[in-house]
């Protein structure tokens, strides 16, 4: 029976640069001779992307309540560990995820100010002892990120999504969540100054990689 895959997450607010740097991480790991699948949150699955669909749209039908939001979240988490995380791991493939719990933490926890013990029931009802065997946390100042943002936008157009029309204080509050879930996790963490030039932050990562994968058997 094959080794069960490793399964790695990319975190970080808007526009820190985890879409950019989630094709290096898999190919980072297939030269390692790694087979490697690449995924998103939410999302990831078609039933888990139609709940992203109504997560993100900028002008729903009727606002949605911030516990339907953390409940959708979770809802779409359970299908996607359902039909793609898990047997990609039984499997022995290693699974690279853009955001897991860790951004329902920051952001319903931290940006919307629901208490971590009702996000921690949900997470052990969803995933019982499943969590990343690694975090790599993209962090660096909210405005610097909002910027990267506005001028992806201005360059390929396209419309904020109902989480990016959020204010500085709201990112602000999902950073410190961030940095708080690090602290209370160094083994799992690895933080990335990604406010430097793409080049460093690769070797960063890199270096992070290396150093992790190489203390598992
Ligand atoms: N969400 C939640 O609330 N709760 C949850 O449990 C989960 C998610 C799982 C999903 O959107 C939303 O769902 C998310 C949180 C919420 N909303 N927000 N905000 P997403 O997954 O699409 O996340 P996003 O953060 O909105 O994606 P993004 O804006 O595309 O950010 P990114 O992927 O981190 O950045 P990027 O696209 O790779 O880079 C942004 C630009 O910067 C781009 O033009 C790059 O070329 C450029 N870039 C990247 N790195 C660099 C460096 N080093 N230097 C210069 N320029 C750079």
């Amino acid at each position: 029976m094959s080794q069960r895959g490793r399964f790695i997450t990319l975190e970080g607010g808007e526009g820190v640069g985890k879409s950019t740097n989630l094709q290096f991480v898999v190919d980072w790991l297939r030269a390692q001779g790694r087979d490697v699948i690449s995924t998103r949150e939410p999302g990831g699955t078609p039933c888990a992307e139609a709940i992203r669909h109504l997560l993100l749209d900028p002008s729903p039908a009727e606002p949605l309540c911030v516990d339907a939001e953390l409940l959708l979240m979770f809802a779409a988490r359970a299908q996607h560990l359902a039909q793609k995380i898990l047997p990609a791991l039984e499997q022995g493939t290693w699974v690279v995820c853009d955001r897991f719990t860790d951004a329902t933490y920051a952001y319903q926890g931290g940006g919307r100010g629901i208490a971590s013990d009702r996000i921690a029931t949900l997470e052990q009802f969803v995933q019982q002892d499943v969590q990343p065997d690694m975090t790599l946390l993209l962090d660096m100042p909210v405005e610097a990120a909002s910027q990267r943002v506005a001028s992806r936008l201005s360059r390929q157009g396209g419309e904020r999504d109902r989480f990016e029309r959020e204010r500085g204080t709201f990112f602000n509050a999902v950073r410190r969540a961030y940095l708080e879930r690090a602290d209370q996790a160094p083994k799992r963490f690895a933080v990335i100054d990604a406010s430097e030039s793409l080049e460093l932050v690769q070797v960063a990562i890199a270096d992070a990689l290396a150093k992790r994968v190489a203390t598992w058997p």
